[in-house]
């Protein structure tokens, strides 16, 4: 049991876990760096600690500055957030061996998660479907390499077991390319992470990247939340995701659901977890288990009415989940457009000072944000700077209230994605629902220029500095003139 919460991350999610600690009555202690002193939500902690530069190796990353900073504030649990040490095995013993609950799952599991090559081992014991490949280390006889790679057919995909998320990849099309592949996979992973282990897979050319979200207490119970789909990235930077994932089959993701959960309880999974799959041709393969509290967390609460971290703290705590798989039911659609403080044609950071921000609101919009007027954007983190997330009864009506919350949406002194979210919003493709993982990239080269299409609920006239609101023509602006008058 606890009742003291330190918050070892920053901006919107250091803001979600104080709300969430809130709300069960938790005390917050939120440490910071020099870079991160002045933002509001610091200031509606408990007790805010500065632990040290903006840099993250010299704070959020620092290990023992937080373990102290833990001890000073008397804190009984760490809460990682994603990112930074999230999903740090070291980091996660050093929090149990000094007597702290680790919010997350036990130490086991995030090392088993950790290792991409143990991960699908232990999820193939779970009966899980994998994508196809040879799941082990690679042999280092260029003959064996050669009947493996021909074995499982090219196209196949080399990856890094210490990798995930998209780094230390490589996809090789016929055997000439492969022995020089595997080499160059190797030297990237042993520098990046510090883990020269590579493994070899049938390489997916079109799918989409869907995931099950799960949540498991400590007595046994695991349970799945849904479906999200992923697919809308840049370089491996989701854009926009979306729950449920549009236009499959109900009872083929429930019969996945149930696997994932399943799975979890082989492993003895406990706390919130995300399975991420690929999914072509009516097929899911896993790929990755990420063992954090994800940023698209919120599509999942919209649709299950479930708040994922709140539940995800009670659970760490040992209660028991005060609800069954029965009880959950998903209901409508949710959209979730991240806005970052970017150039939205070159995705160049543009960080600085917020000289102007209009957050959108109304029936079935949800803004996650820790910045308002006056924010300082800084140069050493992630530049999502909000997450807008949409409700609504089906997809159209979730797209739909997304185009009217970009349309208010104001964000001013820095570049935003706002705009090429509302590009995105209107094409066709997307609209239409289940794009693969190549959609955006290969949209984004043909897209047209303008950086800022034409606003369609705000029009300036000119330097006149009169501005109509809404579509009216000059009959319909007395009209409304004279509605304003008689009134
Ligand atoms: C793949 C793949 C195709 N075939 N594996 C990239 C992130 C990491 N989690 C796994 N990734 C991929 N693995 C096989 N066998 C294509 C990708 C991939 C991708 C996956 C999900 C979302 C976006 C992606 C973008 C490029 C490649």
């Amino acid at each position: 049991m606890f009742d003291r919460v330190l918050i070892a991350n920053r901006g919107e999610i250091a803001l979600r876990i104080l709300r969430a600690c809130r709300g069960l009555g938790l005390q917050t202690v939120v440490v910071y760096s020099e870079a991160d002193r002045d933002a509001d939500y610091v200031r509606q902690a408990d007790m805010a600690l500065c632990i040290g530069r903006a840099e993250p190796a010299d704070s959020y990353m620092n290990q023992s500055a937080l373990l102290l900073a833990a001890k000073a504030s008397r804190s009984q649990a760490i809460h990682p957030g994603y990112g930074f040490l999230s999903e740090n095995a070291d980091f996660a013993e050093r929090v149990t061996a000094a007597g702290l609950v680790f919010i997350g799952p036990d130490v086991a599991c995030l090392r088993t998660m950790g290792d991409k090559i143990a991960a699908k081992h232990a999820m193939r014991d779970a009966g899980m479907p994998c994508v196809p490949g040879f799941d082990n280390a690679l042999p280092a006889d260029a003959a064996e390499l050669d009947a493996i790679a021909a074995g499982i057919g090219y196209p196949v995909i080399i990856k890094a077991a210490g990798g995930g998320g998209g780094r230390g990849m490589r996809v090789v099309h016929g055997g000439a390319e492969l022995a020089a592949a595997i080499e160059l996979t190797r030297e990237e992973a042993r520098r990046a992470f510090n883990n020269a282990t590579v493994y070899i897979e049938k390489y997916l050319s079109h799918p989409r990247h869907v995931e099950i979200q799960v949540l498991c207490d400590r007595h046994g119970s695991a349970l799945w939340l849904g479906s999200r789909d992923c697919s809308l990235q840049r370089r491996h930077q989701k854009v926009i995701e979306e729950a449920p994932a549009p236009g499959i089959d109900p009872g083929l993701i429930a019969a996945i659901g149930r696997r994932c959960a399943e799975a979890c309880r082989q492993i003895g999974y406990c706390g919130v977890g995300t399975f991420e799959f690929l999914y072509q041709d009516q097929a899911f393969f896993f790929i990755e288990m990420n063992t954090r509290l994800q940023v698209e967390h919120p599509v999942t609460e919209m649709i299950t009415g479930i708040d994922i971290v709140q539940q995800q703290i009670r659970v760490a705590r040992g209660e028991k989940l005060s609800f069954t798989q029965a009880d959950i039911r998903s209901r409508g659609h949710a959209v979730e457009c991240r806005i970052n403080a970017e150039n939205p044609l070159t995705f160049m950071p543009t960080p600085g000072r917020l000289t102007h921000w209009q957050p959108p609101g109304g029936m079935g919009v949800r803004v996650d944000t820790h910045v308002g007027v006056g924010y300082r954007v800084s140069p050493y983190y992630d530049s999502m700077i909000a997450k807008l997330i949409t409700f609504g009864a089906s997809r159209d009506d979730a797209l739909a209230r997304m185009r009217q919350a970009l349309s208010e949406t104001r964000v001013e002194g820095i570049d935003s994605t706002v705009a090429l979210h509302r590009q995105i919003l209107s094409e066709p493709g997307f609209c239409a629902g289940g794009v693969d993982i190549h959609h955006l990239e290969r949209w984004l080269e043909t897209r047209p220029a303008s950086p800022e299409p034409v606003e369609p609920h705000r029009r300036s006239y000119g330097d006149s500095g009169i501005t109509a609101i809404g579509e009216l023509d000059g009959a319909g602006a007395a009209q409304s003139a004279g509605a304003d008058a008689a009134r």
